[in-house]
């Protein structure tokens, strides 16, 4: 990154300037991965949304194209809004967007490509069914949007669900359709909650109990469950549950926002996002907005605003009780110059430089052994909110088991420093509860950023399992996995000094317990190649 750029991305997706917010339409098609969203063209804050439009080989480096869709009609006057991408029956993909009018009333289109052989899909055309969904009867036009990747029930049929809020309550409300044009709205909503407000940007696909391959969106038979993302209160929240096509009713193990069972793809920034099945490497995956943390006028300043997370796979929890989220394995082609170390003792009160690597734009993996779990402190039954309880134990206040983790771009005499660590608690009959927590309070010096310190707890058992954290660093983003991707947590920061050159990496404890680390290994990142079509380097 420039330096007058400092908090510019090394291998995050972000356009050259403006603002992005949703991922949209994700797919893979003829070889190429394609990713769309939502974008400014004129300025860095939210506006004239149109499609931008991105192509990539491997989903690391990216070439972007021109827009894909641009609102030019009345329906969608305010902005061509959030939607997916489903590939049919006859190989041609298609999109369903939101229309948002004058009055910010919502509607659903289909885009179709002009030339589906051609893989790059670079030009788009509207149908002239359009709008093909409108707002009726007791839905609210305000909202009413985000259509899903279709899936296809036993009867042949299309489905979809459009995210909404009906009578004060989150809604998936469900469509179905034989050609793609005439869609029917069917009798009950696929699920509804009485704990949210609106829905934006559902999803709905199948995971496979035990098997480690992601499946398409219209796989409905074998081992599997079923999984509805839907974002709302700045997070991806999901359920897991039964769907039956037959009567398009699905049936949740757990509810939305119940205590001790709110499941989240991140428990940091992380919104808006949306998967899909590459069905090349037979994986799905997700890609997610990463939003600013810092000021409007900050953003204007920088000309920019919003990443897009490194893409994720999803795969079922061998539990069957949660997801797993992972950074695709192709991010590790830029990993060079590495750093490692194999049992080493964090003692109590210890910080330890991890040299090196370059701190600001690096992967790195820690794995953590622990012992003298009885000496744990009590958990109290009334902290079901991890994030309360990170705020409340911050990185620097001491405990028996933990905090121990990394300072993440840091100062070197840590007056800056994002720290992601754990703490270990000990419940009755031997049983232990494991805190990660991102704590961003000290990561600038600057003012006037949201500084917000996050947490969840991760499905551990310490006394069996190392615990493992991997942080992907990249200048002003901080994206956390702990315990192999069972909890994510994204952040955003802006340091002053803790920048390019003069970042640092350690490892602390801050725990009155020694920790052991069983292994850490480090890597500075290479830049990935993200640039306009006209700037692609030749190929070496
Ligand atoms: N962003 C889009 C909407 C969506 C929201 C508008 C979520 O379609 O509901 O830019 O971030």
């Amino acid at each position: 990154a420039a330096s007058n750029q400092p908090y510019r991305t090394g291998f995050h997706f972000q356009p050259p300037k403006n603002w992005m917010n949703d991922p949209n339409g994700p797919m893979y098609y003829k070889g190429v991965y394609h990713l769309f969203y939502q974008y400014n063209p004129y300025s860095a804050i939210w506006g004239n949304i149109t499609w931008a439009h991105s192509i990539s080989y491997d989903l690391v480096d990216w070439i972007h194209l021109e827009h894909a869709i641009s609102p030019t009609e009345p329906y969608e006057a305010n902005g061509c809004w959030s939607g997916s991408a489903t590939v049919l029956v006859d190989g041609k993909p298609s999109i369903l967007y939101t229309g948002a009018n004058s009055k910010n009333q919502q509607f659903q289109n289909l885009a179709v490509p002009k030339n589906p052989s051609d893989p790059l899909l670079k030009e788009w055309i509207k149908s002239p069914h359009n709008p093909l969904i409108s707002p009726v009867d007791d839905i609210d036009p305000l909202n009413f949007r985000d259509p899903t990747t279709a899936w296809l029930g036993p009867d042949r049929l299309w489905r979809i669900i459009v995210g909404g809020e009906i009578g004060g309550q989150g809604v998936a409300i469900l469509y179905r359709s034989e050609d793609f044009v005439n869609w029917t709205r069917g009798k009950t909503p696929l699920h509804t909650s009485n704990k949210t407000g609106m829905w934006e940007c559902p999803d709905f696909y199948p995971v496979s109990i035990n098997g480690s391959n992601g499946l398409d969106t219209s796989v409905l038979a074998g081992l599997i469950k079923h999984v509805l993302k839907a974002s709302f209160n700045n997070n991806d929240h999901y359920v897991l549950g039964r769907y039956t096509p037959e009567m398009d009713t699905f049936s949740v193990e757990t509810n939305f926002l119940s205590n001790g069972s709110d499941m989240r793809y991140d428990y940091g920034k992380f919104y808006a996002s949306k998967s899909f099945y590459d069905s090349d490497k037979k994986r799905r995956i997700l890609w997610g907005w990463i939003l600013e943390s810092d000021s409007e006028a900050d953003d204007i300043s920088k000309g920019w605003s919003g990443l897009q997370s490194i893409p994720r796979s999803i795969l079922l929890d061998e539990s069957g009780k949660q997801l797993l989220l992972w950074p695709i394995k192709e991010i590790e082609k830029l990993r060079t110059k590495q750093v490692s170390f194999d049992d080493m003792d964090l003692k109590s009160g210890s910080v330890f430089e991890v040299p090196g690597i370059m701190a600001a734009q690096a992967d790195i993996e820690v794995s953590f052994r622990l012992s003298g779990l009885k000496e744990a402190e009590e958990m109290n039954t009334s902290w079901v909110d991890p994030e309360l309880l990170c705020k409340e134990k911050k990185a620097s206040m001491n405990g028996t088991i933990g905090p121990f983790g990394l300072l993440v771009l840091a100062s070197k005499d840590l007056e800056e420093q994002t720290a992601v660590y754990f703490r270990v608690f000990r419940k009755q009959y031997e049983k232990y509860v494991v805190l990660m927590c991102s704590d961003q309070s000290r990561s600038s010096l600057k003012e006037g950023l949201e500084k917000t310190t996050y947490g969840a707890f991760v499905d551990i058992d310490p006394v069996h399992e190392t615990i493992s954290l991997r942080s992907l660093i990249d200048h002003s983003i901080v994206e956390s996995f702990g315990g192999n991707g069972k909890a994510c947590i994204t952040a955003r920061v802006y340091p002053k000094l803790a920048i390019n050159q003069d970042a640092h990496l350690y490892a602390f404890n801050n725990g009155t317990m020694d920790v052991r680390i069983s292994k850490l290994s480090g890597w500075s990142m290479k830049r990935a190649q993200i640039v306009p079509i006209q700037k692609r380097r030749k190929p070496s």
